[in-house]
């Protein structure tokens, strides 16, 4: 999958600013309506019969979406553990669905109190002989992982649900960390720790200090877990948790900690983390169960929005719009998908190339022609009652637009 430029991404957002743009205009890579989707002349793929109803029509420009906060987004905001940055989904494309590390989001920033060691080395204690596991050692047995995609538990409307990236990562899988300790047979699980202190206390005690999760073995075991080194093929970026953080693909972004300097092995009477309490709820818990054993998997279920919304005018006179979006999250893949536009019917939507995995996110679009100028709230559903899509249920990703012109 290839790394977009951040060039690329200025084009579009610039383009998107303006409110008008020519497609097809020296591009590298395929782009516009049906790049990547069998239009093109890219010639299919594994979605090759998918059409393209907007063959030889001019985009006339991007709607934003309306009811959000404007933040601004692919740049440093707050402080501390209130540090955000917002990665901006409305640039994304087919065949660029990895976004570049300046992009990605953050959440906390690098702790301006850690003086990091040198070498870098992650204390093992608890249920296990005691060591030092040292980075050097962990770089070592570094290795490629794929595309995976990373989401706040608080991602909201407010940042553009901007608190979403998916990159190309490299560590060590847990396993082969698991493998370098002497592990008491009565632990079940491990508590891994990472630096969070900060000079700045976080706003209205937004945040409260200490980051670690409880995670038992076979759940490590089953998510692929790893502790990541490296990011779209670079050293782990200060703001994400350099030199080392622990991913949980398909979990939460608040299980994978960054700055790892602490594995403890525990067992089933292990209590809560300050941290597992403060997301309970944004991670779908039962309450807030004292012990870390009551914890479900906090993992991210079936979800889909549109991310960007583009007005075309086709050859034969008639204005089209053009919905954009992304499905992610899940534990099967999904043909079931369905748009609704303000309180009109459910439709389908056609994911093309189909979806395929739930390790990063799926690029689809839909033709959508309004009958009328307004707003319109855009709703996402999986018509299947085996896909489980408890935010989607809620509404949490609901957005909407305005239109102009129809
Ligand atoms: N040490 C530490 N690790 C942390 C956090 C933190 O505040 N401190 N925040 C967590 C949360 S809530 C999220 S969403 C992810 C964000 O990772 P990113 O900033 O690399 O996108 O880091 C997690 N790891
Ligand atoms: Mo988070």
């Amino acid at each position: 999958m290839p790394v977009r430029s951040s060039g690329r991404r200025e084009v579009l957002r610039q383009a998107a600013a303006v409110g008008a743009f020519l497609v097809g205009c020296g591009d590298d890579e395929a782009s516009g309506p049906g790049g990547g989707q069998g239009g093109g002349g890219e010639g299919g793929g594994p979605g090759g019969s998918c059409e393209d109803p907007f063959a030889g029509a001019e985009l006339l420009g991007v709607l934003g979406f309306v009811g959000e906060d404007d933040v601004p987004l692919e740049t440093e905001l707050g402080q501390g553990w209130d540090g955000r940055l917002y990665t901006d989904l409305g640039v994304l494309e087919a065949g660029a669905l990895v976004v570049p590390n300046e992009s990605f989001y953050v959440r906390t920033f690098y702790p301006d109190l850690l003086v990091p060691p040198d070498p870098w080395v992650i204390s093992v204690s608890g249920l296990a002989t005691p060591a030092q596991l040292a980075l050097p050692d962990l770089l070592e047995l570094a290795q490629p992982l794929g595309a995976l995609l990373l989401e706040c538990s608080g991602n909201h409307k407010g940042g553009g649900f901007g608190l979403l990236s998916a990159a190309e990562w490299a560590g060590v899988p847990f396993a082969e960390v698991l493998a370098m300790i002497d592990v008491s047979p009565e632990a079940t699980g491990v508590l891994v720790s990472g630096f969070d202190q900060h000079s700045v206390p976080s706003v209205n005690g937004h945040s409260t200090p200490g980051a670690s999760w409880v995670f038992r073995f076979e759940d490590l075991a089953a998510a692929g877990a790893f502790l990541a080194t490296e990011m779209n093929g670079a050293p782990l970026p200060p703001h994400h948790g350099a030199p080392v953080r622990l991913f949980v693909p398909n979990w939460y972004g608040c299980c994978c900690i960054k700055w790892v300097d602490q594995i403890v092995l525990v067992d089933d009477t292990e209590p809560a983390t300050s941290q597992m309490q403060e997301f309970a709820s944004r991670t779908h818990q039962v309450g807030t169960p004292a012990l870390a054993k009551d914890y479900l998997p906090a993992t991210i279920d079936q979800a889909a929005m549109p991310v960007r919304v583009e007005k075309w005018r086709l050859p034969n006179g008639q204005l089209l719009h053009r919905v954009v979006g992304i499905l992610w999250g899940g534990y099967a893949v999904t043909d079931a998908l369905q748009i609704r536009f303000g309180g009109g019917p459910w439709s389908p939507v056609e994911v093309c190339p189909p979806h395929a995995q739930n390790q990063t996110w799926t690029l689809w679009t839909t033709p959508w022609a309004p009958a009328q100028p307004g707003v319109y709230a855009i709703r996402l559903r999986v018509d299947d009652p085996g896909v489980v899509t408890k935010r989607l249920d809620l509404g949490y990703y609901e957005r909407a637009i305005r239109v102009d012109e129809v």
